[in-house]
């Protein structure tokens, strides 16, 4: 079995498979410092946390995570509090980075004598429709090199050698455009509330989200096509404080901005999240945007449905699981895809193709005001706030 990608997807499935008593490699472009330091996501939801602890993959998340319960609106009507952990199902987020989760993953499948070679770059997936697929590789020096499996696992992401290799018509690919920039920061600054901020502004949305108590993520709305460079730290600070209403509800913890990146809101999904012999799981088979963090989430909970597929069928000859793989994951990709799409719709105007920008912007302070007082309402955004 070849892996594509050590990121959550391809080290829950390497976990899961060697556990499973399936022979796997995993083959990763990045180096393993590269990997290490890879900040994204931070947010796992209930389900995830147990998912990894089913399999024995949770102890750092379990010893060094912090649970996670409320939200607040910032909005031109006031601001309002969820605590979601008591509304609808009643479960909390944990917050764990995503690379420390990599770093854990990455030490468990290296200790059970997993195989994984940093530095090699998979180039091609070929032969994908027989029953010997063939991934074609370069090392860092640029040397070739060839790996055979039954099965082939795409797992490396939305620009991965995967979805390059599918063939013209082999898979349909849904798109969607949300319209929307934002500018994706880390910075070294304690949290500046004891909850994710979401703040609707006239001059564009900003948003905080905890990390570590010494690492906070920020969000900008940012122009379409501005780059990183033109948010040099104050003028970070001074639009955040700004669209944050920090005069009114207190100031931001400030500190060095650690990393910038200008992130275009893009949804996909494709459809169905196999060819023949070559899999597809995490941003590989569904890009989703980042405003509901569900991403990670997604890539663990496909990652399981794949290994215990795969275990079923190359050890108990029981080719079932792998059949429905697509249409199970479809499932939860949909849903999740759904809940992201009403979330940028909560945060943002939508604006419109019919000429009526201020007709949408109304109907975004009206899905926040029944944020604020519908208790159904309520329940409903925290079992798909938190839920994959
Ligand atoms: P990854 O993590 O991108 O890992 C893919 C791996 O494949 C390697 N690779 C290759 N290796 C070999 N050959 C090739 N040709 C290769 N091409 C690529 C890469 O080096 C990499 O190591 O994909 P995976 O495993 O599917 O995991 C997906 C998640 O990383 C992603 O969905 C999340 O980070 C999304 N996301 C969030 N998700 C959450 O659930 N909660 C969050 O709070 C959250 N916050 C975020 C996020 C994504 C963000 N960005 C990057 C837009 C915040 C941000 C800013």
């Amino acid at each position: 079995m070849v892996i594509l990608g050590a990121g959550p997807a391809g080290l829950v499935l390497g976990n899961l498979l060697l556990a499973g008593g399936v022979g796997c490699v995993v083959l990763e472009r990045a180096t393993r410092a590269q990997l290490g330091a890879r900040q994204r996501a931070g947010f796992l939801a209930a389900n995830t946390v147990r998912t990894l602890e089913r399999h024995g993959l949770a102890e750092g998340l379990l010893r060094d995570g912090r649970t996670h319960t409320t939200c607040e609106f910032r909005t031109e009507d006031g601001r309002f509090r969820l605590d979601y952990s008591s509304l609808g199902r009643g479960e909390p987020h944990t917050v764990y980075p995503q690379h420390l989760l990599v770093g854990d993953l990455l030490t468990q499948y290296l200790n059970a004598g997993g195989q994984i070679l940093f530095g090699a770059e998979a180039m091609a997936v070929q032969g994908a429709a027989g029953t010997r697929p063939v991934v074609t590789v370069r090392d860092g020096d640029g040397r070739p090199g060839r790996w055979h499996g039954r099965y082939v696992a795409g797992c490396d992401g939305r620009h991965g050698a995967a979805r390059r290799s599918l063939p013209p018509g082999a898979v349909r690919r849904h798109r969607l455009d949300h319209g929307v920039s934002w500018l994706g920061l880390l910075a070294e600054a304690p949290p500046s509330l004891d909850a994710v901020g979401y703040a609707v502004h006239e001059r564009g949305f900003a948003g905080h989200m905890a990390r570590t108590p010494e690492v906070t993520r920020y969000y900008l709305q940012c122009e379409r096509g501005s780059s990183a460079e033109d948010w040099p730290d104050d003028r970070i600070w001074d639009e955040l404080a700004l669209r944050m209403r920090a005069d009114r509800y207190g100031p931001l913890r400030r500190g060095p901005v650690l990393d910038r990146a200008v992130v275009h809101l893009e949804s996909d999904v494709l459809e169905p999240l196999r060819h023949g012999a070559l899999f597809l799981a995490g941003d590989a088979a569904s890009l989703i945007s980042p405003s509901a963090a569900k991403g990670a989430n997604l890539a663990v909970l496909e990652a399981e449905l794949l290994a215990l597929a795969l275990i079923d069928d190359l050890r108990h000859g029981t080719p079932e699981g792998l059949e429905q793989y697509s249409a199970r994951c479809l499932e939860h990709i949909w849903r999740a895809q759904e809940f992201s799409r009403w979330m940028v719709r909560l945060l943002h105007s939508d604006p419109g193709t019919d000429g009526s920008p201020p007709f949408h912007d109304r109907l975004r302070r009206s899905r926040l005001a029944s944020l604020r007082t519908s208790r159904s309402c309520q329940d409903w955004f925290a079992d798909h706030y938190v839920g994959v």
